[in-house]
């Protein structure tokens, strides 16, 4: 390799997998961009020079000088990334990463967003098999404020050209199982298995993204900060040059992602916090009963309500505290605490009133033990109220505005 080669290639970024949320290109003289499209190569020798000029022309057409195309090379044996620098002098928007320790297509986008000066960050395959006139589609919902814009096959002017009844079949299983596993981010995407698609740096800057394999937008679309979600149809090319990269292995990958996924979007620590919280106001709620019933001698229905509301103030306190704390230490202020307060007396008193449904159903009705009925409600009121309060009390949403 030649000198001349190695001064073109861009540093490979290392370290964790976030992506910062200032592009970190001064140390480079890079100046920042408004578009930075990541092109994944593993040997692509005979599509690296047609896919950058084409998508040079569209580029150079809708926003001269304010893109650029990031090429990341998995140290191809067909030596891409020679091919890819050589191709530099003629397009100067165009970066080239060659990645000798690293492997996969997944680390390889983030990789390439590391390394990028682009307010939007996009990738696409460099086999041709995405068409490039989609690009703009793509751009001009951006621009239109979407924070995610995703080329589908599964929308109107979307589908696949020459695909085998086994293959459609796989991929709509695969699709399935998402929904199953991940309803509330693979239900957001017609097309979560989608490799072409763009997103606003703002919504996955700093988050700690780990993709496991290929699928690099469901990463994006459960870890981002997103709401807005715009879809553009494209019909899936098939391949005319090089070797698809997909095997079985990319399957059992695939499934591995969405499990952990699950795992991670489940706030597994924080339920427990909840429920440790709960069970401590147990104890408040007895306590406190004692002192009105018998060592002041207050009424029972008095004391009772009494002793529940301290135990109320007592829950609300540690949660705002502990098992929320990360939340409200982003919603300072009494008045703001005072609402969440406010939020989870209700949501008590209503969790109040369905256990005492829950039990007169599955005693007088279903006649079960009135022991186990009592445990059956409480464990789902606890569920209930836990998932009313991360919707209503303690909301992450209200700490984004800010
Ligand atoms: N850097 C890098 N690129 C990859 C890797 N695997 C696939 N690619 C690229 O990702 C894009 C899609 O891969 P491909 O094998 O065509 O997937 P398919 O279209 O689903 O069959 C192509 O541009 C490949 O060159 C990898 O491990 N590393
Ligand atoms: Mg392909």
């Amino acid at each position: 390799m030649s000198d001349r080669t190695t001064n073109l290639l861009l540093p490979n970024p290392s370290g964790s997998l976030a992506i910062p949320e200032r592009p970190s290109g001064a140390a480079a003289n890079l100046q920042p961009v408004k578009f930075s499209l990541i092109i994944p190569t593993f040997n692509e020798s005979q599509n690296i020079e047609d896919i950058v000029s084409i998508l040079s022309k569209i580029l150079d057409r809708t926003i001269p000088q304010e893109y650029e195309l990031i090429v990341v090379d998995d140290d191809s044996p067909d030596r891409t990334w020679e091919l890819a620098s050589a191709l530099i002098p003629q397009y100067p928007q165009l970066r080239v990463i060659r990645r000798e320790t690293e492997r996969g297509l997944s680390t390889a986008v983030i990789r390439g967003w590391q390394a990028a000066q682009g307010e939007i960050l996009g990738v696409i395959d460099a086999d041709l098999q995405h068409p490039p006139e989609i690009l703009i589609q793509l751009w001009r919902e951006m621009e239109k404020g979407a924070e995610l814009a995703v080329a589908s096959r599964n929308v109107e002017g979307g589908g696949v050209s020459e695909w085998s009844m086994a293959r459609r079949f796989l991929s709509r299983g695969a699709q399935i199982l998402g929904l199953v596993i991940l309803p509330e981010v693979i239900g957001r995407l017609s097309d979560p298995m989608s490799g072409y698609f763009m997103v606003r740096r703002s919504a996955i800057a700093d988050k700690p993204l780990s993709p496991v394999g290929y699928k690099i937008l469901i990463e994006v679309a459960a870890r981002g900060r997103i709401r807005w979600i715009s879809e553009t149809g494209y019909v899936f090319r098939e391949r005319v040059a090089g070797a698809s990269k997909v095997t079985w292995k990319q399957y059992i990958e695939y499934i591995q992602h969405l499990v952990k996924l699950r795992f991670s979007l489940w706030p597994v620590t924080r339920f427990l916090r909840f429920g440790v919280v709960g069970f401590s106001g147990v104890f408040v709620d007895m306590g406190i009963f004692y002192l009105l019933r018998t060592v002041l001698g207050l009424a029972l229905t008095r004391s009772a309500i009494f002793s529940s509301e301290i135990a109320i103030i007592n829950n609300f306190l540690w949660n705002d505290l502990w098992t929320f704390g990360d939340i409200s230490s982003k919603q300072q202020g009494n008045r703001k605490r005072l609402r969440r307060f406010l939020k989870f007396n209700l949501v008590c008193m209503a969790g109040l009133i369905l256990n005492v449904l829950i039990v007169n159903f599955l005693f007088n009705i279903v006649h079960v033990n009135e022991y186990l009925a009592k445990l059956i409600a409480i464990a789902m009121i606890t569920f209930l109220n836990f998932w009313l309060n991360v919707k209503l009390s303690w909301r992450v949403t209200d700490t984004d505005k800010e």
